[in-house]
């Protein structure tokens, strides 16, 4: 089964979204399997966006992450990898569908809600980067027979 590393930002924080945006996944039948709350550390934060280190935005996107606390967890489910991005929309959510988690409740590209690992090789770095193998619980849910065929 899949996983994916899945994170409300200080904004969504800030504005009360946990309840709303787990529902949405819970009701869409993913399974949290780790999930924490707090503030990330700067070097959390280099090691999970490394990609974008050299970026022009990188710096003030540093400073607005580590601003307040965020909530990370993990979801398990089928091809929860590609459907929790798409549930998530487009990154600039100008451009996200009404419907989607970003195009429902954000206006710009810089405090978008909520991260999602893009693919399986990230899902897998991501979910390393922010927990230990003992964090993450394998457990069954009485609704899996109901969910899969
Ligand atoms: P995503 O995979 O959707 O998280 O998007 P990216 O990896 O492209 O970008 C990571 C984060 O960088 C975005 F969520 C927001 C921030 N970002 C900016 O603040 N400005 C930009 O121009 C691009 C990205």
């Amino acid at each position: 089964m899949e996983r994916t590393f899945v994170m409300i930002k200080p904004d969504g924080i800030q504005r009360g979204l946990i309840g709303k945006i787990l529902s949405r996944f819970e009701e869409k039948g993913f399974k949290i399997v780790a999930a924490k709350f707090g503030i990330l550390s700067e070097a959390i934060v280099d090691k999970h966006y490394e990609e974008h280190i050299v970026k022009p935005f990188y710096f003030g996107m540093k400073a607005y992450i580590t601003s307040g606390p965020v909530f990370r967890f993990v979801l398990e489910g089928d091809n929860v990898i590609a459907t929790v991005r798409k549930m998530n929309g487009a990154t600039n959510p100008g451009e996200a569908m009404p419907g989607t988690i970003r195009g429902d409740y954000a206006l710009s590209i810089g405090k978008n809600v909520i991260h999602a690992s893009d693919a399986p090789e990230s899902a897998a770095r991501e979910i390393g980067i922010h927990f230990a193998d003992v964090e993450l619980v394998s457990y069954e849910k009485i609704d899996e027979m109901q969910l899969y065929e």
